[in-house]
């Protein structure tokens, strides 16, 4: 057995230390280049909620509109954030703070796109059974409703079952799941065939990091769409009478 003395060696548990560069310096590189719009994705990146509240003010004020700033600013924050933490170079709590400065701000823009609203149709969202990765989720939903539509929020983690009996009570035109997690996939196998078992063929647009394009198209009433900003154009092409197949056509990559 080796004799190890504690008082000769540190514990390296920050990955931070073996990095070139700090986060900070990679992240300026990232975040857009209009200036307005760049001090709302930083304020996301720093996690700073005054901040995001303040860039959006400023960016309202000078003409900007509600939706442009969730895409361009908030989200182009947080996918910074995202991307550092997927290489390494952020933590948890960084992600988790920034997420929560990216929703006030969206809340924020929630209330100041009152411009909408008469309801162009229903429809559902929900994180999988299992998974409680809800931020992807509450950008789709705000994106959403901003482009005029119902929507009827399951939150996360949702049995299969509470999916199926709100599309059989709120008839939608379609169903938006979300899930981060390999190991909760199998929910959308249930959904589509409990739905085909109720003889209701509405598509279920499915999204977020576990899903890819061969899995959603492996279930009949699975659309897989990568882009949130993408979802209410799939609704307003639902509107225009795109069945499932037809759908696929479009916004499917291959
Ligand atoms: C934040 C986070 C958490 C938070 C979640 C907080 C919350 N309320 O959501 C907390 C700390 C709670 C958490 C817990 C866990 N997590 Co986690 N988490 C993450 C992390 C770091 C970021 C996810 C995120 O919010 N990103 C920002 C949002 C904006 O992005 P998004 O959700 O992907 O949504 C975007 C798109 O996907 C898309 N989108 C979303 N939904 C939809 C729907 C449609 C229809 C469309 C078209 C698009 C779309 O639009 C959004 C905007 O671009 C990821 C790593 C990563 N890189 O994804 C791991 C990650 C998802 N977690 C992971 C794991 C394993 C866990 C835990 C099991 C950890 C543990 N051992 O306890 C638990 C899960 C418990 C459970 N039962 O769910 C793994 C999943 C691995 C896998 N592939 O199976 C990941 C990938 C980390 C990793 N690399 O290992 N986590």
């Amino acid at each position: 057995m080796i004799d190890l003395d504690s008082s000769q060696f540190v514990v390296r548990y920050n990955v931070r230390v073996e990095k070139d560069m700090a986060p900070e310096e990679v992240a300026k590189n990232l975040f857009p280049s209009d200036e307005i719009i760049r001090s709302i994705a930083v304020a996301v990146f720093d996690g700073d909620e005054d901040a995001v509240i303040d860039g959006l003010t400023i960016a309202i004020q000078a003409g900007m509109k509600p939706l442009e700033l969730i895409n361009n600013g908030l989200m182009a924050g947080m996918d910074i954030v995202s991307t550092l933490y997927d290489d390494g170079m952020l933590y948890l709590p960084d992600v988790i703070i920034s997420a929560q400065a990216m929703i006030e701000g969206i809340d924020h823009c929630k209330k100041l796109s009152k411009e909408v609203h008469k309801s162009k149709g229903k429809i559902v969202t929900f994180v999988v059974e299992g998974d409680i990765h809800d931020i992807g989720k509450k950008i789709v939903t705000v994106l959403l409703r901003a482009k005029g539509y119902d929507v009827m929020d399951l939150g996360a983690d949702v049995p299969v079952e509470q999916v199926v009996a709100a599309v059989i009570k709120e008839r939608p035109i379609m169903l938006s799941g979300t899930a981060l997690m390999t190991t909760t996939l199998p929910a959308f196998n249930d959904v589509n065939s409990r739905l085909l078992k109720a003889d209701i063929h509405v598509p279920v647009v499915c999204g977020g990091g576990a899903v890819t394009q061969d899995f959603a198209s492996g279930y009949e009433l699975g659309i897989y769409c990568e882009d949130a900003e993408d979802v209410p154009k799939i609704a307003d092409s639902i509107l225009t009478g795109f069945d499932v197949q037809h759908l696929r056509k479009v916004f499917h990559k291959h």
